[in-house]
């Protein structure tokens, strides 16, 4: 005897996993897990969101060797941007863009610098903001993720070996770059060479004709300019004398390029211990934060 037995199915499950949004990022349709692309690990909220905007929002990029002062720029500009009735104002989209500014201003609190940003993509932080200047009716949709310098690097060195990067730095409308202004003020001339590869790469990546890094805005920042008051006083100056090969590189393949000086400390002091040593900040004053970020929404 065949006995029939109703079985209800359960494929709403199914369908509750597979997202049906392209990721903003890499363009991967429904490649989500653990709420992160599985190609390039932007997170999925970012995805949703942008695609509930009229107008895309735009990704900037934030380049700069390991250590050169990202984390603790990004994380104090958020946060003074998001707190402050200033002239440009900016609002998190999402919980996952206060994570980056929040674990920033803790550590900071507790008298310590941020930890290095790990070299997995999967563990980067991502901040969506919407830009508003004041007496301006527009705003601004804005994606900035939180980049390791080790990563970016690499993929300068050896264009390719990080396709998230490569897929980042080449959908990106405008970019960050960051400059250690204490090791240039030390005569570090690896920073000038960095720097040097860093504009050349960008130059040289694949672009629709007149769309390419050559006509994108790139604000130079000397991080750390608490270290060097030329660098404070005439960033522009600071760049011919201590950069030199990044000044032509710009010049000549770059339209729109400014200099700025940042400092997020009025000092810092290097507690010695037997294996390494530590920077602490003595006191928090955010300085030239908000001019290269405000240079470049306004594009
Ligand atoms: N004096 C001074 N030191 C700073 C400043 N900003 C950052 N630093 C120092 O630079 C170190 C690196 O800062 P991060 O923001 O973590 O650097 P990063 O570019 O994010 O580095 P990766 O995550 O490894 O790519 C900090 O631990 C501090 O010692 C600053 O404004 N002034
Ligand atoms: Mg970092
Ligand atoms: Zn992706």
């Amino acid at each position: 005897m065949t006995s029939y037995a109703t079985q209800q199915l359960e494929s709403y499950r199914f369908t509750q996993l597979a997202v049906d949004v392209a990721c903003f990022v890499c363009g991967s349709d429904g490649a989500y897990e653990r709420e992160r692309c599985r190609h390039c690990s932007a997170p999925l909220a970012l995805s949703l969101q942008a695609a509930e905007q009229k107008s895309p929002p735009q990704l900037i990029s934030v380049l700069g060797a390991a250590n050169a002062g990202k984390t603790v720029f990004l994380g104090l500009l958020l946060d003074m941007l998001s707190r402050q009735p200033d002239q440009l104002q900016i609002l998190a989209r999402g919980a996952f863009s206060v994570s980056l500014q929040q674990a920033t201003m803790q550590r900071m609190r507790e008298g310590r610098f941020p930890d290095p940003t790990n070299t997995e993509p999967e563990h980067w932080s991502w901040a969506h903001c919407q830009v508003k200047f004041a007496n301006r009716r527009r705003t601004k949709e804005l994606v900035i993720p939180d980049i390791a310098g080790s990563t970016t690097t690499e993929e300068i060195e050896y264009p390719g070996t990080s396709p998230v990067l490569a897929n980042l730095f080449t959908k990106s409308t405008g970019g960050l770059l960051l400059l250690d202004a204490s090791q240039l003020e030390a005569s570090d001339s690896s920073v000038d060479y960095w720097a040097m590869k860093a504009v050349t790469y960008l130059a040289e990546l694949k672009a629709p004709r007149r769309r390419g890094w050559d006509r994108r805005p790139l604000a130079i920042v000397f991080t750390k300019a608490d270290r060097s008051d030329v660098c404070r006083d005439n960033p522009r100056l600071f760049a011919e004398k201590r950069a030199p090969g990044l000044v032509k590189q710009c010049e000549q393949r770059l339209r729109c390029f400014e200099f700025f000086a940042a400092s997020a400390v009025g000092a810092s002091a290097v507690q010695r211990g037997l294996q390494s040593s530590i920077h602490i900040p003595l006191r928090v004053e955010p300085y030239g934060f908000v001019e290269p970020f405000a240079w470049l929404a306004d594009f």
